[in-house]
């Protein structure tokens, strides 16, 4: 009889959120785990959780940091070395305020870590994953933001437009190497993302929430594994998720008095 070879998912932004949700759905099914994230005591917390059940890896890595990214691929232990399912999720929203409020060094921590760190570890993982061949998958975590315009997204939303934009132009250079690209867009969905929006202000980030049901970390969790899970002829370019209590506003009109 033979077994079937384990499969490995790479998930960046394990800590906490969509990335720990997916590390739990992912062992849940089997999968051996590569799981990073700048918080080594969750992720050693999370590693412990999962480890008796499935093969994990944990190693601490800031997404922005190139050089980091490279040396923690180049030093992956054999059985991780196989990656079928790259979940680029690590990511942040600063400074919900209106752009003129907002410090130049807010902007340049999400361009470097939605745009700069996701590209880190696309281009590191890229010949892994053409290894692997069929039915491996990046799958890139956007955001309904990234589609949609609303007051204080400005460079959180322009920084999810890159991840649309760069998904479905990787899916053009990959033809022909049977690796799928998709970018998961989810809408309002409760996790410590609006505790990280919001500076650490619990009360703001709770109203958030207040009054709707949002989608959770596992809602997400399960539609990316959807995804990495799908035949392997099969892929979906962009999977835009939203809770039901959430839809779009109209225009804004400024109205001068007569
Ligand atoms: P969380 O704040 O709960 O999780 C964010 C994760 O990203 C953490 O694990 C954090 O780990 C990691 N991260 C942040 N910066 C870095 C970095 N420089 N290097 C490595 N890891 C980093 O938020 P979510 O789970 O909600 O967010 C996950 C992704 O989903 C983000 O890309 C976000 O933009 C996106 N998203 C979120 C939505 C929401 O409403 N929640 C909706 C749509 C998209 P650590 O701090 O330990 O490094
Ligand atoms: C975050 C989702 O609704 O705050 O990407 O834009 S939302």
């Amino acid at each position: 009889m033979t077994t079937a070879p384990l499969r490995i998912a790479f998930i960046t932004g394990a800590t906490s959120g969509f990335g720990e949700a997916c590390a739990r759905r992912f062992a849940r099914a089997g999968w051996g785990l590569v799981i990073c994230g700048r918080r080594l005591d969750r992720l050693e917390a999370l590693a412990a959780d999962l480890g008796p059940a499935v093969p994990v890896h944990a190693a601490r890595l800031d997404v922005r940091d190139a050089t980091a990214v490279q040396d923690v691929v180049r030093s992956l232990p054999e059985p991780f070395r196989r990656i079928r399912t790259l979940v680029n999720n690590a990511g942040l929203a600063l400074a919900p305020e209106p752009a003129p409020e907002v410090s130049l060094d807010d902007w340049h921590t999400m361009i470097d870590t939605n745009v700069t760190g996701l590209v880190n570890v696309t281009h590191t993982l890229l010949p892994v994953l053409i290894a692997t061949g069929r039915g491996a998958s990046v799958i890139n975590i956007g955001s309904i933001a990234g589609a949609w315009p609303y007051r204080g997204s400005h460079v959180y939303g322009a920084s999810k437009a890159f991840v649309k934009q760069f998904s479905y132009n990787l899916r053009c250079d990959l033809a022909g190497t049977g690796v799928r690209v998709t970018d998961v867009a989810p809408g309002m969905a409760e996790t410590e993302f609006s505790l990280v929006r919001y500076a650490g202000d619990a009360d703001a980030a709770a109203a958030v929430y207040q009054g709707t049901t949002p989608l959770t970390a596992e809602d997400v969790a399960e539609t990316v594994f959807y995804v990495a899970t799908l035949p392997d002829h099969i892929t979906i370019n962009r999977l835009e998720v939203m809770p039901t209590d959430q839809s779009w506003a109209g225009f804004a009109v400024e109205r001068r008095q007569p």
